[in-house]
């Protein structure tokens, strides 16, 4: 599935003793968990992204604070309002990603299907609509096969 998704983040609370959340490759996602990051300490609300991913597939989850995530693929725009520990974005490949209005406590963590790979980005908007505009080209980067 190509489309951006908003995902319930299975939750178990205790009362008074707080709450686990728990995102499971098998369960929740359709790929493996290769790679995890996590955005944090952000001082003074800098946008982040502006760039597209070829490949790598993402879940992202702002564990604390809020952040407006925007994708871009496929011809169309996605907003989510990450402001809950309980809500993920399953991010297929090929979408190009820009994160803004980070709150000061604002933790963003990123599932990755892939480990890091710098020619996996695409930091050209140009390059980037190229690219969305001719999807075969992402059977043509064989540079991971
Ligand atoms: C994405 C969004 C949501 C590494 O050395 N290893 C890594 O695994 C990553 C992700 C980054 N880095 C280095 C590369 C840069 O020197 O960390 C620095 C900051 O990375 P970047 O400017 O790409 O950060 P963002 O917030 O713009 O983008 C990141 C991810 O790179 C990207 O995959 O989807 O978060």
């Amino acid at each position: 599935n190509n489309i951006p998704k908003l995902i319930d983040i299975e939750t178990h609370r205790t009362e008074q003793s707080g709450s686990l959340s728990v995102i499971q490759s098998n369960t929740h996602l359709n790929f493996p968990i290769r790679r995890v990051y996590y955005i944090h300490s952000i001082e003074d609300d800098k946008a982040r992204g502006f760039h597209g991913h070829k490949k790598l597939q993402q879940c992202i989850v702002a564990t604390s604070g809020h952040v407006t995530l925007s994708l871009e693929g496929y011809g169309k725009t996605y907003s989510f309002e990450l402001d809950a520990p309980n809500k993920g974005v399953l991010v297929p490949a090929g979408y190009w990603r820009e994160m803004s209005n980070f709150s000061n406590d604002a933790v963003l963590m990123v599932l990755a299907s892939d480990d890091y790979e710098p020619k996996d980005y695409i930091h050209d908007k140009q390059e980037f609509y190229a690219f969305d505009a001719n999807r075969t080209n992402v059977e043509k980067v064989g540079y991971l096969a």
